[in-house]
């Protein structure tokens, strides 16, 4: 029997290679000096594709070259990366990896949120300076009094929810549509909720409909004691807009995890003491990105053993029929 052809983009993890390259013919385009010709060469028998989120957008024109295509088995919950109605148009399933980082990002989420109101990378870089014996710390602002917005309360916007509960501060969200069965007051304008809370965690998918979600109006909202903090994509706040509110005091911080042109990171932000910079690592332990890395596998192989695939995305769930 012949083995189902895989192309990967760029390269996933060494467990990921390794287990597709058991059941499969995989090709690793990153690898070749002449992608052009090689895709040219192989394209017309790849059946199949597993790519990373941070490998550039899978569009019509590569779907042009890979025309026996049946499934993309992307390595993300978030697949912005993936033009996923052109590939539903053209009968080829995409599947991501929702539920295995949910915890892993809502951690993150939260420590974020700290680190930005207490200061702890500020206070990490006081202490390295040798600066402590000179003068105490200044002291921060917290998390005692405040309210805490969702903007996106789905599965990971739920699981950092659970861990603000602990805290013992109320917590309120923005989505397109109410939750019945949630204990939170709902807002139905990202600037409704801003107006209302003194936190706003970003955790919405980066699409079209959520491009600049957070703008001007939003951070205005926010006030000037108000902290954002992105764990969603870039594109979902306006980082100009940004640097601007956190520049002029019209909020008073922000954690970034996400920018809008990764890795790129505006020069203005990295000038700032009231901001904590990450660089998109909220699914990034080994643990987290392993159990990523074996649904992408999964993935591949339910399809191809003739199972429908595990996680297929919304857009291309009809095609999920063996
Ligand atoms: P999910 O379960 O699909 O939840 C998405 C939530 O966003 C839903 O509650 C949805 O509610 C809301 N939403 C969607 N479009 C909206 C809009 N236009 N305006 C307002 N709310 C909107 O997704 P998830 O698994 O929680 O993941 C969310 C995103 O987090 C991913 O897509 C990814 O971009 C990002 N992420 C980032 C990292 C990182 O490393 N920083 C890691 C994982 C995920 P409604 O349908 O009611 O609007
Ligand atoms: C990863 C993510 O950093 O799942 C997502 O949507 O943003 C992160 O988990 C990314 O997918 C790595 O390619």
């Amino acid at each position: 029997m012949t083995r189902p052809q895989i192309l990967m983009p760029a390269a996933l993890t060494p467990h990921v290679i390794a287990a597709l390259e058991e059941r499969f013919t995989l090709h690793r385009l990153w690898e070749q000096d002449d992608r052009n010709a090689f895709l040219a060469a192989v394209g017309p028998d790849i059946v199949g594709m597993a790519v990373t989120t941070l490998a550039g957008k899978i569009d019509a024109s590569w779907l042009d070259r890979l025309p026996a295509l049946e499934i993309i088995a992307s390595f993300g919950v978030g697949y912005d990366n993936i033009d996923a109605d052109v590939a539903a148009a053209r009968g080829v399933l995409v599947t991501n990896t929702p539920g295995v980082l949910d915890d892993e990002v809502a951690d993150l989420a939260v420590g974020l949120l700290l680190a930005t109101l207490r200061r702890i990378p500020q206070a990490d870089r006081f202490v390295r300076d040798r600066r402590w014996s000179s003068g105490t710390f200044p002291l921060s602002p917290t998390l005692r009094g405040r309210r805490v917005g969702i903007v996106g309360l789905g599965a990971i916007g739920k699981t950092i929810a659970k861990r603000i509960e602990a805290f013992g501060v109320p917590i309120a969200y923005h989505g397109r549509s109410r939750q019945d069965d949630v204990p939170y007051h709902y807002f139905d304008t990202p600037a409704a909720l801003a107006a209302e809370t003194d936190v706003v965690i970003v955790i919405v998918p980066g699409n079209s409909g959520t491009r600049h979600l957070i703008n001007n109006e939003v951070l205005a909202a926010l006030g000037p004691d108000g902290v954002l903090i992105n764990v969603a994509r870039g594109g979902v706040v306006d980082e100009q807009a940004l640097v601007q509110a956190l520049q002029a005091g019209t909020i008073g911080g922000a954690g970034l995890d996400v920018f809008e042109d990764e890795p790129n990171v505006p020069d203005a932000l990295l000038a700032m003491e009231n901001v904590v910079l990450l660089p998109h690592i909220g699914s990034a332990s080994v643990a987290t990105r392993a159990a990523m890395g074996q649904l992408v596998v999964d993935n591949l192989i339910a399809w191809f053993d003739g199972d429908p695939a595990r996680t297929p995305v919304p857009e291309t769930a009809a095609l999920n029929r063996r």
